[in-house]
């Protein structure tokens, strides 16, 4: 973000002098695009994901494309109720944590798909009606949830509860049966197992206002209003040949009700002007500040649910199709990048905080850590002191015998004992007050000592 600004400045300035302007555009618009989906769309804070297969990543084209291009990563499949307990508690995360486990190498945030869902429920579930279904889903809510807690950047915690047509009701379904509280109900079970996963409701056809959106738009309106937890909205974008003409205006009135939206499962049909659907749902979210990130919903054409109409990125070879190009031009076009305060979900804390005051200091920081038998992710937030900062660096120590293994919007230097982390090119310049976050995986525990922060 604050590269492009930047460098925008820079090109006002010499336009203000009188210099070759053509000239300047041609040098300053190569130097500053990105050349991947990731890199560009990390430069206005925001990612571009896929929805990935655990059983694909074995394919060297598929991973390859997959590190390259993208720094978000959502299961297809493996997190889902049938997928993750397949008989009444007994849960199976063997494959959603090989999509969680690349993801967090590659230093993406993974995207966790579904908590609750009409569709693909294990047998045993849907022979279950009432209290009983009611107390099955939000143990299944808590016990996914706690197994991934820390480690997920947004949970599609209740996915297409909402009747498709004219009447912008709920959907009927075994849930639904069970009481209208029940997607409050697995809201508040998901943030209490983890505090700081961005908690969506997630569905499709509601990618432009009409009822079924208008629906969804105020339900949250009235959680909002009522203090049920819920953070972002999803828009599923499974798209034909056209695009909602108000699909832009959509985004933004749910981002003025307080939530990030994200465009959950992007694909569209190749028949019609595929990349010129792309590039407008690129340039739709770039405009929406609380818009922050996009999703495709697979990588090459031949990973696609929608057999037969081509609706990805990459061709089945893995080659680069115009809708890439044109995606990644709007992606380097910049947009509206004014970051909303962060959301503070929780009333409990997350597992282990520290915070340095640092007095008089121009920085601090702050991690947050999730540990587990051998390893651990920390989360950092850096906040700017009362004068902005341009350029920072972290230092943390680590426990003798643990490592860092991968960091993620940051640079390290070192693995073990004292770490430091440098800011990369787009989080390096926070106003006064700001705050950004970058995080680090490793062996053995994690920090316990505070991080301290300097600026400059
Ligand atoms: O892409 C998924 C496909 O592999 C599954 O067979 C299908 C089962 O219902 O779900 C697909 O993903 C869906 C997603 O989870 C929710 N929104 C619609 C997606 C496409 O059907």
């Amino acid at each position: 973000m604050s590269l492009f600004r930047k460098n925008r400045s820079l090109l006002l300035a010499s336009a203000a002098a009188g210099v070759a302007v053509a000239a300047s555009i041609a040098v300053i618009g190569t130097a500053e695009a990105a050349s991947t989906l990731g890199a560009s769309a990390a430069q206005s804070g925001r990612y571009y994901g896929a929805a990935i297969a655990a059983g694909k990543l074995g394919d060297a084209t598929y991973t390859g494309i997959l590190t390259r291009e993208f720094n978000a990563v959502t299961p297809e499949n493996e997190m889902k109720w049938d997928a993750t307990e397949p008989s009444q508690g007994r849960y199976t995360f063997t494959n959603g944590d090989r999509i969680l486990n690349q993801g967090l190498s590659n230093g993406s945030k993974v995207r966790g798909h579904a908590l609750l869902w009409h569709a693909q429920q294990p047998g045993w579930a849907q022979s279950l009606s009432g209290s009983a279904l009611r107390s099955a889903a939000i143990n299944h809510v808590t016990q996914v949830a706690t197994h991934y807690q820390g480690k997920i950047y947004a949970w599609d915690v209740v996915n297409e509860a909402f009747a498709d047509g004219g009447s912008g009701a709920r959907r009927d379904s075994t849930l639904q049966r069970t009481g209208n509280d029940w997607i409050e109900a697995a809201f508040r079970a998901a943030r209490a197992a983890d505090p700081n996963a961005k908690l969506c409701y997630n569905d499709y056809n509601t990618d432009g206002v009409n009822a079924k959106s208008t629906g969804v738009y105020t339900m949250v309106k009235d959680f909002k209003a009522r203090g049920v937890p819920i953070d972002c909205v999803g828009f599923q974008s499974h798209l034909g040949t056209g695009i909602p003409g108000d699909y832009q205006a959509n985004l933004q009135r749910f981002a003025d009700l307080g939530v990030d939206v994200q465009i959950t499962e992007l694909d569209v049909a190749q028949g019609g002007n595929q990349a010129g659907i792309y590039a407008s749902v690129t340039r739709a979210c770039m405009a929406v500040s609380r818009c922050t990130g996009i999703t495709v919903w697979g990588i090459r054409d031949s990973d696609s649910w929608r057999t037969g109409e081509n609706p990805l990125l990459f061709d089945n070879s893995g080659n680069k199709k115009a809708a890439y190009t044109s995606v990644l031009t709007a992606l380097n076009a910049g947009g509206s990048t004014t970051s909303p305060a962060p959301s503070s979900p929780s009333s409990s804390p997350s597992p282990s905080t520290s915070t340095s005051p640092q007095p008089g200091g121009a920085c601090s920081a702050s991690v947050s850590l999730n540990s587990w038998n051998g390893g651990f992710v920390a989360t950092v937030r850096v906040t700017a002191g009362s004068a902005p900062v341009n350029g920072w660096t972290v230092g943390v120590t680590l426990p003798s015998g643990s490592a860092v293994t991968s960091a993620w919007s940051a640079t390290g230097s070192g693995t073990a004992g004292t770490v430091s982390f440098r800011n990369v090119d787009y989080n390096g310049q926070l106003a006064a007050g700001g705050t950004t976050e970058f995080g680090f995986q490793g062996t053995g525990a994690g920090p316990t000592a505070t991080p301290n922060c300097s600026a400059g």
